[in-house]
């Protein structure tokens, strides 16, 4: 530990550990569920860490926040109904108000704390909340999940943290299970789903489980973001039987019906959301076997 430095240490990626330097803390809290800090560091803007788990910053957020939600939503022809697990931060809730075509956007976060310090500290990504088709529940995503009436919604996304914690069962076969339960057929659900340099083992599992739950299409997408844990992170997309769903060709491209022309795309265009489906040859090899 280097003193002055944040270091991200963690079990699930074990003898490595990535830096920022650290300007000044500017809160420390305990809730219920987590450890929640927030720092100013010197190259990234602030950052929000959850049990010594970076889940954003303010430099690099738009590469995750944007491409996690419209990778599903540009994928489908007039979204109407999303439902967003996780997430409290609110920029994926930003980036799913671009559509003129959602009515509502239904919010499952488990821990108000996050929802609160993102309010304080991080006014450009809380700033999701401000959209009046947006409602906020407080609870375990898994909980919420169960009691959503068949068909509900169009996209379901998974903004979730790591599986060490309160967010384990977001990983698991039987809540897979309920996504797609409350799922319209056609319907389409992109989840947070790790490295592909550091956790093949997990996503091994994820696609083995997608393949039988899931009857549409099945697909690995990955993107970089420099202050995730080697510096990529993937999402798993899927989609329910009913009316086919080509993930790698949008049709619904936000870059050109942006409804937010006063807060312009920063990472994500539809070149980069065809590309998000190349994968590497060793990981291509594992997840095409499933
Ligand atoms: N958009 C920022 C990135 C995140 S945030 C993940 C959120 O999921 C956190 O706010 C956490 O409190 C919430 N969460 C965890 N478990 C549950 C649950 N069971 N139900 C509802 N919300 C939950 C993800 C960062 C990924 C980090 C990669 N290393």
């Amino acid at each position: 530990v280097i003193p002055g430095w944040f270091s991200e240490i963690s079990p699930m990626w074990p003898g490595e550990a990535h830096s920022l330097k650290i300007e000044k803390i500017l809160f420390q809290g305990k809730s219920d569920y987590q450890d929640v800090m927030v720092f100013q560091s010197s190259t990234y803007g602030k950052v929000l860490v959850l049990d010594g788990v970076i889940q954003l910053t303010e430099r690099d957020e738009c590469a995750y926040q944007e491409m996690i939600t419209h990778l599903p939503l540009s994928s489908i022809p007039n979204p109407t109904k999303v439902l967003v697990i996780g997430g409290g931060d609110g920029g994926v809730l930003r980036e799913v108000a671009r559509y003129s075509s959602i009515e509502q956007i239904d919010i499952c976060e488990i821990d108000k704390m996050v929802v609160d310090v993102s309010k304080q500290f991080f006014p450009a990504v809380a700033v999701g909340y401000e959209d009046p088709r947006v409602t906020l529940h407080v609870g375990d995503g898994v909980a919420f999940l169960k009691a959503v009436p068949a068909g509900t919604y169009d996209a379901v996304i998974v903004d979730s943290s790591d599986p060490i914690g309160p967010a384990q069962e977001l990983f698991e076969k039987p809540f897979f299970q309920t996504v797609a339960n409350a799922l319209r057929p056609g319907g389409v659900v992109c989840t947070q789903a790790e490295s592909i340099w550091l956790h093949m083992h997990i996503i091994e599992d994820i696609v083995a489980n997608c393949r039988q739950i899931f009857k549409g299409s099945v697909n690995y997408a990955w993107t970089t973001v420099p202050t995730y844990p080697s510096g990529v992170i993937g999402f798993m997309l899927c989609s329910t039987e009913g009316p086919a769903v080509d993930f790698k060709h949008p049709v619904n491209p936000i870059d050109a019906n942006d409804s937010q022309k006063s807060r312009p795309l920063k990472f994500y265009n539809s070149e980069i959301h065809t590309a998000a489906f190349c994968l590497p040859s060793f990981a291509k090899k594992v997840i095409d076997a499933k």
